[in-house]
Order: C-alpha cells, then structure tokens, then sequence
C-alpha cells in the first residue's frame, strides 16, 4: 500500500506502534503529523503539507487558530467541567450567543456529531408524540440514501453503506429511506401519518460532496412543513462557513426545524456539538430525559463562542465561496483523463476519480502526499478538497498545481 511513498524510519516507527497497539478501524494514508498552522501541517519529518481535509472540515477556521487557542488556555486554567449537577457562568453565556447567532429559541449542547444527530431523533419522536399526536412508539423518520450521520448504533440502522452496518444488527426500526435529491419519493413518505421527521444532509459529505439540484432544500422544507413533519438539517459538515455561507441551507434561504452543528464548532479543540431548536419542540424534552457528562461544559462554551466569533470576523463564509470558486475554476483548467467530473461548492468539493486501476484515488492521494498535500479518498473512486477556509488566492492556485502534477504522475 505505501509502495510508490519513500517513509523514514521515524514516520515508519509511529505507523508500526500505531498499527500494533492502536485497533484496525481505519485506513489512513501513511503520514504522521505532529504540527498544524493555518492551512499547513507537518509531519515528523518536519516536511509542510497543505491539509486538503481540515479534520473533515473541523478545521474551517485554520489549525490552532490563535483566537481559538487563546480562549481554550484562559478557560482551561480556570474551570473546564461542573457537569450539568451545576450551572456554570458560560453555559448562559453561550446558550444566549448561539441562539441568537443562528436565530434559535434554544439550544442543547452535546459533544459528538453523533450525539446531536442522535438528540434529533430523541427530539423528533417526542415532539411526534407529544405535539403531533403519534401513537406511542410509531414515529418514523425519513432518511436519505447514501447518508452519513455518524457510528452509533442507531444510527449506522439507517445507513445504506454496508461497511458502516453489516454485521452490527440488530438495527433500531423506525426509519423510512428514500433517495436524496428526489421530492417525489419524500412526497410519497410524508403520507404516512406516522412520520416526525426528516432528517438530511444540505450536501452529502460521505457520499463523495453529492450536491442537490437548485430548489431541493427549499421544497423539502415545505412539503414537510405542509405534512406536519420536522425538517432536521444535519449540518455537522456542510454548516459553519464550509459551502460558502453560514448554513448550507442559507444557500436556499431554508430554515431548518432543527439545526445540528458540531465539528467547526470548536475549531478542532474538542468534540463540541449542539442542536438548536425552538421553543415547541425543544421543550418536549424535561429534566432527567436526556443530557451528557461533557454537554455544556465551560471550556467548550468558550471555546465554541470564539470559534463561531472567528469564523464572522474573518468573513470565512466569503472566503470560502470566492475561493471556492477559483479553486473548480482551477480545477477544470487541468488536462486529465483521470478526472471524471467536478463538484462541490464554496470550499467543500470534490473529483470524481476515472478509474480502470480501481487503487487510482489512493494512488493519486499518496502522489499528493509526496507533493506536499493531503486529501483522502472515499468509496474508492472519490477525491475530497476542503482546506481551512481561511485559504487564499495564491495558496489555492499553488494546490491546484500540486494536484495537476500528482494527476500527472499517475496517468
Ligand atoms: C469518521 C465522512 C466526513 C458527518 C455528518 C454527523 C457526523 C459526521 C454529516 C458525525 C461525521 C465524519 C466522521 C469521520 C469521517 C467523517 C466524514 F467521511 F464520513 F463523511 F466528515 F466527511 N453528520 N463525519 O459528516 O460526527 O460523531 O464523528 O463527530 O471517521 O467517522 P462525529
């Protein structure tokens, strides 16, 4: 697999204890990084690399942002977890922030992505019961094809991926698939009176940067607001400035009912998740009903009310879509036989690998690699490209010639 890569014995000795001790649930690509700044990492060998992944877009706001950083030391020296046994002074604090950030009436603070996705759900169902009057334990929530909503146990029962849920049954029942991007199949599943929700990707990430034709968002949201059925934008990866506006959904002007944000939410610090909702929904749910030891604590407030301060400040949502922009315009300049097709928007993109060699994505992931950049491939033949949104013109211009020589090289 490391074949055409030259590894020094340095980076080979962390990839031996790594393999030996740590469990085999993944795949990397054979680098071994110890420094982040900006869009910059470095491995062990001190050799820089742009990161072409931002921590599967953790990291919109750059690597160990100062701002971020700053905030997290001054919290972390004087009080990091109360539980919620206890208020903290920064749980207000954050919970007035964000929600007026986003426009919410509340928020519940979780960590994972999982948990917020999985919070949704508890949300959904309660609020199906509660409010819209669903017989008890008979809601239903629709899902997408292709989806990718985290590795729990519930969640991995609704996915179509097989390497994310065979051989992890029993699956929890409950959930209704249908294909993404295709209002007449949600139309179809919103008659059943039975359903609560619908719970989506703007974009989907996973998928390979799967974008939805113009209007999609805007009259899902609709059909499910005409069948009394809650619109759940997961926006774990596409929210927070990484398409080029706030939310994906800001693309189509759409609300959401309930809005799941985590990832960029800390800027890379610590898992900081969170579900904002309104009142008529978010209240269905009562003390001692549902919670987390780490939910809410001081360091992630914090870290979370810089992380999202950083992100206006710097105009990310513009940057990311005029470099974005450049960045497919620059793309399509390249002379290749191995890119199938572009896709993406703002700074969340990806190439659709030509393969006859089916390694071809891989191969062309390790050339960049040697080049001086890093991406991952996904489902074999799919190339994601989302760098830390604060990327400029000459960096994106110098990426793009990395992976036009990397391409070269392959072919
Ligand atoms: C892994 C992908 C990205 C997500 C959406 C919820 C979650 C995720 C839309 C769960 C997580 C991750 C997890 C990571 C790989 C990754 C990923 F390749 F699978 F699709 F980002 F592109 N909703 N996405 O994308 O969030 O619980 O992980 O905090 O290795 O599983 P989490």
């Amino acid at each position: 697999m490391h074949s055409i890569t030259a590894i020094s014995d340095r980076t080979q000795h962390y990839l031996e204890i790594e393999e030996k001790y740590g469990a085999h649930n993944y795949h990397p690509l054979p680098v071994v990084l110890n420094k982040g700044e900006g869009v910059f990492v470095w491995d062990v060998d001190g050799k820089r690399y742009y990161d072409f992944l931002s921590g599967y877009s953790a990291v919109n706001q750059g690597h160990c942002h100062p701002a971020i950083v700053a905030s997290f030391i001054e919290q972390s020296r004087k009080l990091t977890l109360v539980s919620r046994a206890f208020h903290s002074d920064l749980l207000g604090e954050y919970a007035l922030f964000i929600t007026k950030y986003f426009g919410y009436d509340k928020v519940l603070p979780m960590n994972t992505g999982v948990e917020a996705v999985e919070t949704a759900i508890k949300l959904a169902r309660r609020w199906g019961y509660q409010v819209k009057g669903i017989a008890e334990n008979k809601a239903k929530i629709i899902v997408c094809a292709n989806n990718f909503h985290g590795r729990t146990s519930t969640v991995i029962s609704f996915s179509t991926d097989p390497s994310s849920f065979s051989k992890f049954g029993p699956y929890m029942p409950g959930f209704i698939v249908i294909p993404y991007n295709d209002l007449e199949a949600l139309a179809k599943a919103l008659q059943d009176k039975e359903v609560a929700g619908f719970l989506m990707e703007p974009i989907q990430g996973e998928a390979g940067v799967v974008v939805p034709d113009a209007g999609y968002l805007q009259k899902a949201k609709q059909y499910c607001e005409d069948a009394k059925v809650l619109f759940i934008a997961d926006e774990i990866q596409t929210g927070l400035c990484r398409t080029g506006k706030m939310l994906a959904c800001d693309h189509e002007s759409v609300r959401p009912d309930i809005l799941l944000l985590g990832k960029a939410l800390s800027g890379g610090m610590l898992p900081v998740s969170a579900v904002l909702a309104d009142d008529a929904i978010m209240l269905t749910i009562q003390p001692g009903e549902h919670g987390s030891t780490y939910g809410g604590n001081p360091l992630a407030c914090k870290v979370a009310i810089t992380a999202l301060k950083v992100l206006q400040e710097e105009k990310m949502s513009e940057n990311a879509h005029a470099m974005g922009e450049l960045f497919r315009m620059e793309l399509q300049k390249i002379q290749s036989p191995l890119i199938k097709s572009i896709r993406g928007k703002g700074l969340l993109n990806a190439i659709v690998i030509d393969h006859r060699n089916k390694e071809a994505a891989w191969e062309v992931c390790l050339a960049m690699k040697n080049n001086g950049l890093l991406a991952k491939p996904t489902h074999g033949d799919k190339i994601r490209f989302a760098p830390p949104l604060l990327i400029n013109h000459d960096q994106v211009i110098e990426s793009v010639g990395i992976i036009e020589n990397s391409l070269t090289a392959i072919q």
